[in-house]
């Protein structure tokens, strides 16, 4: 994975995904909903075959050859994501089944080590998949969720969140990337203040992972969740990276095969970790490809993917934000990937409906952020999110397409 980097070259990247070469409507498929899942290249694609054609076997349970096979894809996918992010051991690297399930994991077993009255603090920017697990751990176990407000444009008040922090903080879970605003929060910062008062801190990795490094232990976060299929892997299969110390403390999320040591009737005990938090066949081959995705990705100077990315945002955003009635949502000074918008009178919905008809993908409605939507007041956005594999062409036919859309709908 380290060493020489490929050159970047935006068409023989769209060359490896023969997703982008279909025809929706006769019309050549332009995909920009990456927010919501990536397409796969086509090592992916070969991996999952052969996964299923010739290797498909359970793991950590047969002494026959498959199954040794399996087992150790599945443990090399585990080493080649710690890599990635930079984690300590491989130990801290947990597989379930994205990034929502990732956040469960900890709001129910983490949160089986908080007391009535403990803090815990989430964003106004938060995918639901951030707010409802906290919600949900907050009334089982007697604990205060707050809110740190964001500003019109989208950003964190970073004075606000400090004034939260106290010696009752005991966790801050906060999206790295916000996938309605394209916001990056300054997610360093907030560990630094979040450790300053004893709090651990979660990191929604969702929208980030696919877009720029991710250096756990540079950012010095307890935890850091993201799911493969936003990464040019499969659905159903994600990572929950962990401290090792913490997640040493933190009792099981489920209870079956593989996350025991010894099973009786009368006391049964857990299994190290990682396989502690892995109850149950897990998705082997998600797993193994999603290593793949991880390869496939790690080939790119993953900072050339970020420019390419930014440079396509700034300019869908400065084109969009001539239009007469286009209202760019989310301003924020830091942002990436992600062009969201509305248009005066005008339902979000009826915009997705025709580009689609011209062979646009693109998301409309709350994205999973009503409390977001209720803060600007709106139904619903426009969402354009863009890939590596995506083009500034694209974005022309984009821009024209939703011209051609505004003026069928006045
Ligand atoms: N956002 C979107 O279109 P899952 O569904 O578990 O893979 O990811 C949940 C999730 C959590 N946090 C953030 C910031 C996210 O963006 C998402 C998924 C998709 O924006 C689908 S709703």
């Amino acid at each position: 994975m380290e060493g020489q980097k490929k050159h970047f070259n935006v068409r023989e990247i769209r060359e490896q995904f023969p997703a982008l070469r279909r025809l929706i409507y006769g019309k050549n498929l332009i995909y920009f909903d990456n927010g919501a899942t990536s397409q796969k290249p086509q090592m992916v694609l070969d991996a999952i075959n052969m996964y299923y054609s010739k290797d498909n076997a359970n793991i950590h349970r047969g002494v026959h050859y498959m199954s040794q096979k399996a087992t150790t894809g599945f443990e090399d996918a585990r080493q080649i994501i710690q890599k990635y992010i930079n984690a300590n051991k491989s130990e801290e690297i947990i597989f379930t089944k994205g990034t929502t399930d990732s956040i469960n994991l900890v709001a129910f077993s983490f949160g089986q080590l908080l007391n009535a009255g403990d803090e815990v603090i989430i964003s106004a920017m938060e995918h639901h998949s951030n707010i409802v697990p906290w919600q949900m751990m907050c009334e089982r176990r007697g604990c205060i969720l707050k809110i740190a407000p964001i500003n019109k444009k989208g950003e964190l008040i970073m004075a606000d969140f400090e004034a939260l922090l106290n010696s009752k903080t005991k966790l801050v879970s906060i999206t790295h990337i916000s996938n309605t605003l394209g916001t990056i929060n300054p997610i360093k910062e907030i560990t630094q203040k979040a450790h300053a008062v004893g709090a651990k801190v979660l990191i929604d990795g969702a929208q980030s992972i696919q877009h720029m490094k991710i250096d756990v232990k540079d950012i010095d976060c307890d935890f850091f969740a993201f799911s493969s299929h936003k990464v040019f892997g499969p659905t159903g299969v994600g990572v929950l990276y962990g401290k090792e110390a913490i997640l040493e403390k933190m009792p099981p999320y489920q209870g079956g095969g593989d996350m025991i040591a010894k099973v009786t009737f009368e006391k049964t005990t857990y299994n190290e970790l990682p396989f502690k938090f892995e109850a149950g066949t897990p998705h082997i081959a998600g797993v193994i490809c999603l290593g793949k995705a991880i390869e496939f990705l790690s080939q790119f100077d993953i900072e050339a993917v970020q420019k390419h990315e930014h440079d396509l945002m700034e300019y869908a955003q400065d084109m969009l934000s001539t239009f007469e009635g286009v209202n760019i949502i989310g301003e924020a000074k830091k942002k990436t990937s992600v062009v969201s918008f509305t248009v005066d009178g005008i339902h979000p919905f009826d915009i997705g409906t025709l580009l689609d008809k011209q062979g646009i993908a693109v998301r409309t409605g709350h994205h999973c952020t009503q409390p977001l939507m209720d803060f600007y007041k709106i139904p619903g956005t426009i969402r354009a999110s863009f890939a590596f594999y995506n083009t500034k062409e694209e974005i022309d036919t984009f821009i024209e397409a939703v011209e051609k859309s505004i003026n069928m709908l006045k």
